[in-house]
């Protein structure tokens, strides 16, 4: 191809923004000259969303944020890098927010404004466009839907409560019974997302929580059905390496769907683009090369590969063998 091929990206949190940061360098590295924001678009999860003390909080949006930024704290995956907790401190003592939740102070600052804009009738959308000129992200970040859709997770007790208590107060050890995004049967793509994965020369899908990350961003009504009429091949990137989850609890949300932790199983979870299904290709990590004939069966293409995205060179030739599975 001699153009700068046009890239979609479907992401959650941490995974998502390694991968993205990946995708950024192996567009950058091909040396042209353009600004890969021009062909780079992120369609971010929102369904970790939540309004907390008063300010809406879009953790994978802002994980994948930083992260192009170059600000984020990457030791512990969320945040920004060097924050404090004064303003924390303050809150706690008020009793306001979640005491097991931390907001940053620069943290704070994001979704003040973020908050801010909403309440001035920005939508989401054009909040984050916003938020984007702040610094050289390379990279169209779209929310996957301007609506509200928190996801919830009910418990095999009955009990029912925010995905993020779930997750940061419980760590998963819930028994989950089901994941739903209240709304979401009504919602529609943010705009700009349909044009995009449309115009699209490559989709990729990066190993982000296939539950609670890419789960909700293929259940916006329209989302399967744009993928599925895509003229770009879908390529994935399995979250799961050797048989695990590379971090946090993404095996406690397959098991709770009825899938096993296994590249594999993830890969019949999304299944075949020709069957109706999602995937055109399906990058497996060498751990789990016993794993391709499987896949191969569900009529995706495997593709064996350095999967574990230690730094960023590590990121860029994961991005690069994507790119390359997907024909660009
Ligand atoms: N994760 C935690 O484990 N503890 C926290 O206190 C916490 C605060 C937090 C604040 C803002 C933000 O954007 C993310 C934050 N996260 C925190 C991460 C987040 O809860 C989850 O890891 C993701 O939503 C799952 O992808």
């Amino acid at each position: 191809m001699s153009e700068m091929p046009r890239v979609v990206v479907l992401a959650g949190g941490v995974g998502g923004s390694k991968f993205v940061l990946g995708v950024r360098g192996a567009l950058r590295a091909r040396g042209w000259d353009e600004d890969t924001t021009s062909v780079l678009t992120v369609v971010v999860n929102t369904g970790d969303d939540l309004w907390l003390s008063g300010v809406r909080l879009q953790p994978d949006v802002d994980s994948v944020t930083y992260a192009l930024a170059g600000v984020n704290d990457s030791g512990r995956g969320w945040g920004r890098q060097g924050d404090t907790e004064r303003v924390n401190h303050e809150l706690q003592a008020w009793g306001s927010g979640w005491p097991w939740f931390t907001l940053g102070d620069l943290d704070l600052g994001t979704h003040l404004a973020r908050t801010g804009w909403l309440r001035d009738g920005l939508t989401p959308t054009a909040v984050l466009e916003r938020m984007s000129h702040r610094w050289d992200l390379g990279a169209r970040l779209l929310p996957m839907t301007d609506s509200e859709v928190d996801t919830m997770v009910e418990l095999e007790d009955g009990g029912r409560l925010h995905f993020q208590e779930w997750w940061t107060r419980h760590r998963a050890t819930l028994a989950p019974a089901r994941f739903h995004n209240p709304g979401i049967d009504r919602a529609t793509p943010a705009p700009g997302v349909l044009d995009a994965i449309a115009a699209a020369d490559a989709v990729l899908v990066a190993p982000s929580n296939p539950v609670v990350s890419i789960g909700p961003i293929l259940a916006v009504p329209g989302m399967r059905e744009a993928l599925a009429a895509a003229s770009a091949r879908v390529v994935g990137v399995s979250p799961i390496i050797g048989g695990k989850v590379v971090r946090g609890m993404a095996d406690v949300c397959l098991t709770a769907i009825g899938v096993e932790t296994s590249a594999a199983a993830v890969a019949a979870h999304y299944g075949s683009r020709d069957a109706g299904g999602l995937l055109d290709a399906w990058l497996i990590a060498q751990e789990d090369e016993a794993a391709a004939a499987e896949v191969a069966g569900l009529g995706i293409r495997p593709l064996v590969t350095p999967l574990w995205m230690t730094d960023a060179a590590h990121s860029t030739a994961l991005a690069e063998t994507a790119l390359g599975a997907a024909g660009v």
